[in-house]
Parts: C-alpha cells; structure tokens; sequence
C-alpha cells in the first residue's frame, strides 16, 4: 500500500462556537482557538477538524452557510482565520476546514437571488419544483417548502433555512470549486465534507444518498481541487457500506482519503423512532461491525475511527458508564479505537470524558433537529410521549456533545466570562481540563499515551497499518483482538461491564504496553488466567 501522510494523523474536531470564548460573547471563537493550541499540541493531535465558522444565521450551528469565504464575526474575522492556520502550522498542526456543500443558508447571496424571479441567473443554482414530494427533511417535516414569491418549492434535506444546492447545474460545481481552491491557498490542510453522499441526488426519482452523479462530481472535484497537493479529505457518508467506502477512498479511484462510515454509531437506534428511543448496548453486534469494517480494507481505501463528533453523544455516557467508572470507561474506549487500524477522531472534551448532559426543561435545549423532531413525534404524530422524548433527549440529542468546553472550575467551566449561548454542563467542577492536566492518571493522559504510540515508537508502524483479528467474537462483555505487523504482534483485551471477568487467552503476553488500571505487574502477565476488573482495558506485547 502506498503510504501517506494522513495515516498516522490523529484527528481532533474542535466545534467552536463551544470550544473556548475570548471575547466574553457567550460564543467560542477563533483568537479562543488559538490560545487553546498548546493544550492541543501537548495531547499531541496532528490535524484540526474545524466545524465552520463561516458567516452564517447559525439556524444549525454554522451548518447553514451564508458566505463560504467569510467569517462570522462571531468567530472573528479572516485575518484571525489566517492566525490561527499560521499559529497551528507552528505546531505542526494541520487546519481541516468543514465544506458544506450539499446546501447553503437560505442567506447566501445564491439563493437570495434564487428566489427573486424563476428566470434569475441564480434559478438553477437550487431545487425547484411546482409541487411537492413525499420526500421527508432529516430534521423531521416536508423536505419541500414553499416559496410565495414565485410560487414554487425549494427542496431542503435539512432545515427550510439550509436551501438544497442543485449539482446538476455544472456552474454549482465550478464555484464550489473555486471556493474550495481559495481555501486551499490559505494554507489550510484539508477538508472534512459534509453529507457528501447526498450530492448526487435525483429527487425526482426520490433517490437522496448515493446518487448516481455522486462518484462522477468527486472525482471531478479531485481533478480540479484535490489532484497533486498533499491534502487530506475525509467525507461524511451515513449510509456507506464498504463496497460504498472503497468507492470513495480507493486511491485508484482519485475521490476522497476516506469516509465516516457510521454502522457502529447507528447500531442501537429503534427501528421507528431511530435515535430517539435507542435499544439496549449490545456488545457483540459492535464487535462484529467494527470488525468488518476492520478488515474491508486492503490498500483500496481506508478508514477513520471516531466513536464521538457533534452530532453524537458522549462514548462515555452512551456505552460506558459515566459514574463510578467514567474515567477508566473513558479510557477503555480510547484503547479500543485507537488499537485499531485508520486514523483516530477525537472529539473535544472526549479527551477529558465529558458527559451527557439532562437539562429539565427543553427550553434549556438549542438544536433544531431536537426541536423540530419534538414537533413531528410528540406534538403532530404523537407516537412519541413528551417523557419518551426527554428520555432520547438525555440519551442521544446532538447538545449532549455541543455544552461547552469544560476547562478549570471557574463560573461556566472557564469557557466564557459571559453567558454562554448553551448552558454548560453542572459537573464541570469535577470534569475539567485543569482537573484532568493535574492528575497523571487522568483520561487525558491515557490519550496522551495512546497518540504517542502511534506517532513513534517501536509500534507506530503495527498500529497504524498492522492486521487486525477479533477474538472470542460471542463474548458478550470481552472485546479482544491481535493486530500483527511483521514478526510484531498486540493483544488489545478489554472488559466492556461493571463486572470482573477471567478468561484464558492461549498467548504468551511479553510485556503489557498500556494498561488503564494501576495495577502490580505481574497480577496481569498470565494470559491462560486472565482477570479483568470491571472496563478494564490492556495492551500486551505478545511473545
Ligand atoms: O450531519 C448529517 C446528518 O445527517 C446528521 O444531521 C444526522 O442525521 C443526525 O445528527 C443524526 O441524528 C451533518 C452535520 O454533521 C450536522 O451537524 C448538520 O446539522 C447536518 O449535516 C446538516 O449540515
């Protein structure tokens, strides 16, 4: 396989309208970014994955753009953007930015003109259609809204305000690419691509994902933004399968680096309500997706590892158990991810095992997808009760991972000396970097240890492109595998329950590489009688 830069890269996704508030607005910003860089630099991050901070109404956080080479001033201004690339070039720290380009804001200046007149130059820049479909929005409602000026719908995947573009008009594609071309040239990294399998869309046809233009428009944005620079690109792709994601990140093919496929992160959803009423954690079945996707790979693509992004909630919360073992919990999902072969996403505050979050009233809430699903399941259909709701609310709503930053014990955690714009989370006195920069056995070490062993070392080669083997498959609470590089091989063994385990592994450990649980040296070595405290998560050397 030929080897690239990006495969030993370990991502760190900032969101930053939580990450850290310089200006006292309530609001993260980019001069607080910049300030956090050596924080950044000392977990040893290579990459930034930085949600946007284009100019935007924020109706969905910035995901609905109004001037994709401009800055919100509630980030600051381009002249900060360019600081912060500089600053994080510094330390050796790659900026990705965030493309959304499967809409825009109904702000942007296309669609303002969009909506003039239907002989507008900008017409077919969107989707409009005399009637509407069947077709449904992400964020819960008709995809189709009506427009009065010119009598017509626009169709919108995601909120009335985040107008479809339509990439059937070869002049949508050649802006995009400028604008991307543009921000190429102010040094950034790479790009992280927002829903991009839904840019080959026929909605007449009703087909959304994966359209048949998808693959032709990629690689046409390879050729004219991509081809010969040293830039990493990752696409967000909810429905790839892995003949999909070979699609996309066979090198061959001269589309994307790779994608987020999102199997394990869907894989309690309800059939119905999917993530709002999610089904008991099932070990086995998370084993058995990872390990496909684990070894689907052979040259011809590859993957990126995230259990946490903005969207999600909090690994800690969700699979682990963010009481009595939330730090060690913590721990033993970093192990598992970052044991395996793609590169690593850390989401922020993951670093630290920030929480979930239970707000009483969902006026405490900001995400419109929670708002506008509040209204379709538990207001119109009713097939969801206001406490059923609260209770997926607490489990999976994306303002789970968006409280702000937790970073000393100071009012609001230290992120903001105003109000900030989401409430934060009332554990920060406990859960905060300051906290977690004073205890050598913190989480944040444990991350720190992790990255280090893939940057350098005797097993960085192992871990970044080694073989992968699940082992005891229908274990229910034992997630275990070898990966195996040359004459080297790991053993990652992990007790995913509150109880202790023993087990017999017919191996010879040589030397345990990391284990999250202090513990004597020799009560662990014996691999025929292993015992497992509860989460607890090893790596050995194997003979
Ligand atoms: O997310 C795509 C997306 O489909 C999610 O909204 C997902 O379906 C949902 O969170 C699961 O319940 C991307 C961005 O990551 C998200 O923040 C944006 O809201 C969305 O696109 C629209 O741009």
């Amino acid at each position: 396989m030929e080897k690239k830069w990006w495969h030993s890269a370990v991502v760190y996704q900032v969101y930053p309208r939580s990450f850290y508030d310089s200006s006292g607005d309530g609001n993260g910003d980019l001069v607080g970014i910049i300030s956090k860089l050596d924080y950044l630099k000392k977990l040893g991050i290579d990459l930034i994955w930085l949600s946007p901070v284009y100019l935007s109404p924020m109706k969905d956080n910035g995901y609905d753009i109004a001037d994709y080479q401009a800055i919100d001033p509630r980030f600051g201004s381009l002249e900060d953007m360019r600081e912060l690339i500089a600053q994080a070039k510094q330390r050796d720290i790659g900026i990705m930015m965030d493309l959304v380009l499967n809409h825009s804001s109904d702000q942007h200046a296309w669609f303002k003109q969009s909506r003039q007149s239907r002989d507008n130059p900008y017409r077919d820049y969107y989707i409009w259609r005399d009637q509407p479909s069947e077709l449904r929005s992400i964020f819960g409602g008709s995809a189709w809204q009506y427009d009065s000026q010119t009598e017509q719908y626009y169709c919108h995947l995601f909120a009335d305000a985040q107008p479809d573009l339509n990439w059937e008009n070869p002049q949508v594609a050649k802006e995009i690419h400028q604008m991307i071309n543009w921000w190429t040239a102010q040094g950034v990294a790479g790009f992280r691509l927002d829903v991009i399998d839904l840019i080959g869309k026929q909605i007449d046809q009703g087909i959304t994902e994966n359209g048949p233009r998808l693959h032709p428009l990629l690689q046409q944005m390879h050729q004219a933004c991509f081809k010969d620079k040293a830039l990493v690109t990752v696409g967000e792709t909810w429905g790839a399968t892995p003949e999909l994601a070979k699609l996309y990140s066979d090198p061959a093919r001269q589309e994307l680096s790779m994608v987020f496929q999102f199997e394990h992160a869907a894989i309690d959803w309800h059939p119905q309500h999917s993530k709002w009423q999610p089904q008991p954690f099932n070990l086995v079945a998370l084993k058995q997706v990872l390990t496909k996707w684990q070894t689907t790979f052979n040259g011809d693509g590859w993957n990126a590892l995230f259990w946490n992004n903005h969207d999600l909630p909090r690994i800690v919360s969700r699979w682990g158990n963010d009481q009595q073992y939330r730090q060690r919990s913590a721990k033993l999902f970093a192990t598992l991810l970052h044991g395996m072969q793609g590169t690593p996403y850390i989401y922020q505050g993951e670093e630290i095992a920030m929480t979930n979050v239970r707000f009483d009233s969902l006026e405490d809430y900001d995400d419109i997808e929670i708002k506008n699903n509040y209204q379709e399941k538990v207001v119109e259909q009713q097939s969801l009760s206001h406490q059923q709701f609260m209770q997926g609310v607490y489990a999976s709503a994306r303002d789970n991972a968006r409280t702000p930053m937790q970073w000393n014990n100071s009012s609001n955690a230290g992120f903001s000396q105003g109000q900030p714009w989401l409430k934060v989370n009332p554990n920060y006195p406990e859960i905060n970097v300051a906290a977690a920069l004073d205890d050598p056995q913190s989480v944040f070490y444990h991350y720190q240890k992790l990255i280090a062993l893939r940057k350098s070392g005797e097993f960085s080669e192992l871990l970044i492109y080694g073989t992968y083997q699940l082992l005891l498959p229908e274990h229910p609470q034992i997630f275990a595998y070898l990966r195996q590089y040359k004459q080297q091989r790991l053993l990652v063994v992990a007790n995913v329950s509150e109880v202790d385990q023993r087990l017999s592994l017919d191996f010879k450990a040589k030397q345990v590489l990391l284990n999250n649980l202090q513990q004597p040296q020799g009560a662990v070595n014996r691999l025929d009688a292993l015992q497992l405290a509860p989460y607890q998560a090893i790596i050995y050397v194997l003979e």
